[in-house]
This record gives structure tokens, C-alpha cells and sequence, in this order.
């Protein structure tokens, strides 16, 4: 029998019955999936054991390319559903990929609970400061001033930093990169992928289509090389110190790596050492023995 010779080299890894995708030229979205699905590989995990959730949005549709068990859900609830997952199958290795509207307006209440449980879940937030899917409209990152179809007079909100805020909300793991930066991106889901607890990842991803548009931003490749002038590395950086606006410097590195007990790992002690000494617990043995 005659070897397959790809014809792609993600061919392996994604569902090619289900290209073309619908994702616009010059987006990030394309070298983030290769990035992801090469740091996976490169963590060693059997891809068998590795479930990939998405929500709703241009991000959102990540999870009907890949060929691996994905979910693409509602918008905004990726982290339940990967959440539910993971507790009822401690053997998976659960990652969501999604957008910042998604992850972050809607699903924000979702995602600042998931880091405070350190749950055991790894988070990558594509973030291009816009509702991109639905036509552009504000979404909790756009910058201060920024155009967007709901704010034609520019932002008057002050947009959540994420790194700063996923660190607060108790993550064990923060990183931030571009959509330039794919070996760091790749080095980081690797990282993740071995690691226990809550990682989050931000990359900042380029929408040529609605953001730049609106902000005179220039093509995706003007994106690229305003990201290439303005990013610098310092994984000592405090993230509540490094918010995003229009042009200043995009601090990225990974500023948080931490070691603590899982939500699964409590509920596993909580059980063996207090609850079998409940009373109610007590109680229900001995009916149960009856
Ligand atoms: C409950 C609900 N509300 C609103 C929508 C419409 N909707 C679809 S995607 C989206 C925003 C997606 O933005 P983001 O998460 O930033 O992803 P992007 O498309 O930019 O990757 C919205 C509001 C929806 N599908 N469901």
C-alpha cells in the first residue's frame, strides 16, 4: 500500500471537508490554529484524549476545522461546557478557544469563576478588540476612542485588560503574544497543555476586515508590522500594569506560572478527609446499609 502523501502540512490535523473556512485573508486566525495544533503535538498528549471548546464568533468557528472531539457552543458559554467536561472526565485535557466578545461580555462572568476554581482548563482568548463576526460592534476590549459600528464617535469605554484581569481573577497560568509571535504562542500551549490548572493565554490577532477598517488600521500585513514595532517581552511585567490602547507598547510575555491545588484536586481531599465524617454523610451510610 502506497504511503499518503499530504497534500497539505496541517492536512492531519484539520477537517478538510470542511474547507474553504470562513475566515478573511490576512486574519490571525489561520497561524493560530497551526500554532495550536503543532504545541499540542509537541506536548505529547494523545490527541484522542484532547477536547477542543469554542463559543460563537469568527474565533468561534476554530473548533469545526480542527479534526479533534470539538464543541462549538453558545455564545459565550464555552467554559461551562468545558468545565462540565473536564469534571466528568478527568483523563481530558479540555482547551477553549474563543474570542474576547465572547470570553469576555458575555462569557465574562464564566471565565473570572473558571480562574477563581482553578479550574483545570486551558483558555486562548483571540482578541482583535471587536465583535468581529456580527459586523463590528464594541466589544469589552476596544480601545478608548477606537471607531467601532457602535461607538461612530469613537470609544468612550475603558476596555478590560485581560491579563491583568485573568491574573486577578486567580489564573495559574498568564501569557500574552501576538499573532507574530507563533513559536512563543506554540512554546505557551505546549506549556499549558502540560500544565495543571486555570492557564490563560491572550493573542493579539489582526481584523484587517472590521477593525483596522474602521480605524484606518491598513491591511492585515500593516497590522503585523505595527505589532512587530510596538510589542516588547518582559515576563517580569506586573499585568495589572500593562493595558492595551491604540498605539502604545504591547507588553507580552508569560507573567504568571503558577503551582496550586485544582478544583478537582479540593474536591478529591474534601471528600476523602471531611465529608465521610459529616454527620449527614454518617446518616446516609447507615440508611444505606439498612
Ligand atoms: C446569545 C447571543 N447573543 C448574541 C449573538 C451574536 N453574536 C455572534 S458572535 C458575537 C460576537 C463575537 O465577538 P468575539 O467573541 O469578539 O469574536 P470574533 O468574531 O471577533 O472572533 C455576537 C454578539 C449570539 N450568537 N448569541
Amino acid at each position: 500500500m502506497q504511503n499518503k502523501i499530504p497534500t497539505h502540512p496541517m492536512e492531519d490535523y484539520l477537517r478538510m471537508d470542511r474547507m474553504p473556512h470562513i475566515w478573511c485573508p490576512s486574519c490571525g486566525l489561520g497561524s493560530i490554529v497551526t500554532a495550536f495544533m503543532k504545541g499540542v503535538k509537541n506536548a505529547g498528549i494523545d490527541l484522542n484524549k484532547l477536547a477542543l471548546v469554542s463559543g460563537i464568533g469568527c474565533t468561534g468557528r476554530v473548533a469545526g476545522y480542527v479534526k479533534l472531539d470539538s464543541y462549538h457552543t453558545t455564545h459565550g458559554r464555552a467554559i461551562p461546557f468545558a468545565t462540565g467536561m473536564k469534571m466528568a472526565n478527568q483523563d481530558l485535557t479540555v482547551a477553549v478557544i474563543s474570542g474576547d466578545g465572547d470570553l469576555f461580555a458575555i462569557g465574562g462572568n464564566h471565565l473570572i469563576h473558571a480562574a477563581r476554581r482553578n479550574m483545570d482548563l486551558n483558555v486562548i482568548c483571540v482578541n482583535n478588540f471587536i465583535y468581529g463576526m456580527t459586523g463590528g460592534q464594541n466589544a469589552p476590549t476596544t480601545p478608548l476612542g477606537a471607531y467601532s459600528s457602535t461607538a461612530p464617535y469613537g470609544n468612550y469605554e475603558q476596555p478590560f485588560n485581560l491579563v491583568g484581569l485573568a491574573a486577578a481573577a486567580g489564573s495559574s497560568y498568564v501569557a500574552r503574544w501576538t499573532a507574530l509571535h507563533l513559536q512563543r504562542i506554540q512554546d505557551s500551549i505546549e506549556e499549558m497543555a502540560k500544565k495543571k490548572g486555570f492557564c490563560f493565554l491572550e493573542i493579539i490577532s489582526p481584523c484587517a476586515t472590521v477593525f483596522a477598517r474602521k480605524n484606518k488600521g491598513g491591511t492585515g500585513l500593516d497590522l503585523l508590522q505595527d505589532y512587530k514595532r510596538r510589542s516588547s517581552i518582559d515576563h517580569n511585567a506586573d499585568p495589572q500594569k500593562i493595558p492595551l490602547d491604540m498605539d502604545g507598547e504591547i507588553v507580552c510575555g508569560v507573567f504568571v506560572n503558577d503551582e496550586k491545588p485544582t478544583f478537582a484536586e479540593n474536591v478529591e481531599k474534601g471528600t476523602s478527609r471531611k465529608v465521610k465524617e459529616h454527620p449527614l454523610y454518617v446518616q446516609d451510610r447507615k440508611d444505606q446499609e439498612v
